[in-house]
């Protein structure tokens, strides 16, 4: 199987493209009401950056095939969530930050329906919690987004929070865009999904993968002590494939920020670190999801197991770039910065190929159109 075809089949690719813009289309235009959704639990195989292909775990979408299918609800939906486990040993499917989406444990072949209606407007994770950390790491994680059922500012300005939650700070934020100086484009637009990505951070060590295969039931306590990754994911790409992956580097115009719902699904803590621009926290661990009271710009954050951040990237003419040069006119757009993860074992594959790790890059297209 040439690796081209692995990977349309597998975790990304066209297939998933297609999926992420019709669920931004439905969750936008459709009131709240009642969504069902259907997951399966699957062992499966991956095939990592340098060739390995290893065992694991993941979601699947039984009707696109879409594995880890980014799911996007409405606030205020009554969700509903079949589970098929079709695994070996049991499962139970939670969300980061809705306790009331956690399921009871779902039997090896079993299935089981949970039911809850979609919280305030936000990033979440769905993983698996039977067996500690471990289900998560081994594959069985995605995104969970919660489309506001109203997320005006008092000036009309879209965000991708509730109402209730915003704060003055991040209502400033999407306030200033298309109104101020510094963001000259367009608004930021929820139904856009050119105007956001999810970056998902994870990591995977081919010895845990192995044990698992042999025997699911493996002891997951202290697995921290034992967990030696080698593959360092982001979107569970890494390298050339998440540098060059669509629905992972961000892109757009200056003056037209870009939302990134960043998560981190893995075991180690990540610090991921953006050229080119800095980006705006919208919301952190202290917050809890929620809007954050102050708005920080910076161009390092860290990312601990679980956590999840929305972090705005502001598409500004970088620093270092005279404002006589800009636009610029020797190098011309597109232009391109690297991100990387800081904690410095993430860069690499298989023990020491470099810089096929947690990276990838994001394009500055053109000037204000
Ligand atoms: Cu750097």
């Amino acid at each position: 199987m040439r690796r081209r075809d692995f990977i349309a089949y597998g975790s990304a690719g066209a297939l998933a493209a297609v999926y992420l813009k019709e669920q931004v289309a439905a969750a936008q235009s459709a009131p709240a009401g009642a969504i069902s959704i259907q997951l399966h639990f699957e062992e499966i195989f991956e095939e990592m950056i340098d060739g390995e292909v290893l065992y694991g775990l993941s979601v699947r979408d039984p009707l696109t095939r879409v594995l880890r299918p980014p799911i996007r609800v409405k606030q205020g939906d009554t969700v509903s969530i079949k589970l098929t486990n079709k695994t070996r040993r049991p499962r139970r499917f939670a969300i980061t930050g809705i306790s009331a989406a956690t399921s009871a444990l779902i039997p090896a072949g079993g299935t089981s329906t949970v039911t809850f209606t979609a919280p305030a407007g936000g990033s979440y994770l769905y993983h698996d919690t039977a067996q500690g950390d471990l289900g998560r790491i081994l594959g069985i994680h995605g995104s969970f987004v919660v489309v506001p059922m109203n997320g005006l500012t008092a000036l009309g300005s879209a965000t991708p929070f509730s109402k209730a939650q915003l704060t003055p700070a991040v209502a400033s934020v999407f306030d200033a865009m298309g109104r101020n100086a510094r963001f000259p484009g367009q608004p930021w637009r929820p139904e856009l999904v050119e105007r956001e990505r999810t970056w998902i951070f994870s990591e995977i060590d081919p010895a845990l993968c192995r044990a698992a295969q042999q025997n699911p039931n493996i002891a997951h306590a202290g697995l921290r002590n034992i967990f030696k990754p080698r593959y360092f994911c982001l979107n569970r790409l890494s390298g050339y494939d998440s540098a060059h992956d669509y629905w992972t580097t961000p892109e757009g115009y200056v003056g037209e920020p870009c939302l990134i719902r960043v998560m981190n699904a893995g075991l180690a803590t990540h610090a991921p670190h953006i050229h080119g621009n800095h980006v705006l926290v919208l919301t952190d661990e202290i917050s809890k999801g929620r809007p954050s009271g102050n708005v920080l710009e910076v161009d390092t954050w860290m990312m601990k197991p679980l956590d999840r951040r929305d972090v705005l990237l502001p598409f500004e003419k970088p620093n270092e770039i005279p404002a006589a040069a800009w636009p610029p006119k020797e190098e011309k757009f597109p232009l391109y910065y690297p991100m990387h993860c800081h904690i410095e074992m993430s860069q690499t594959a298989g023990g020491g190929n470099y810089p096929q790790g947690l990276v990838t890059h994001w394009a500055m297209l053109g000037d204000k159109r």
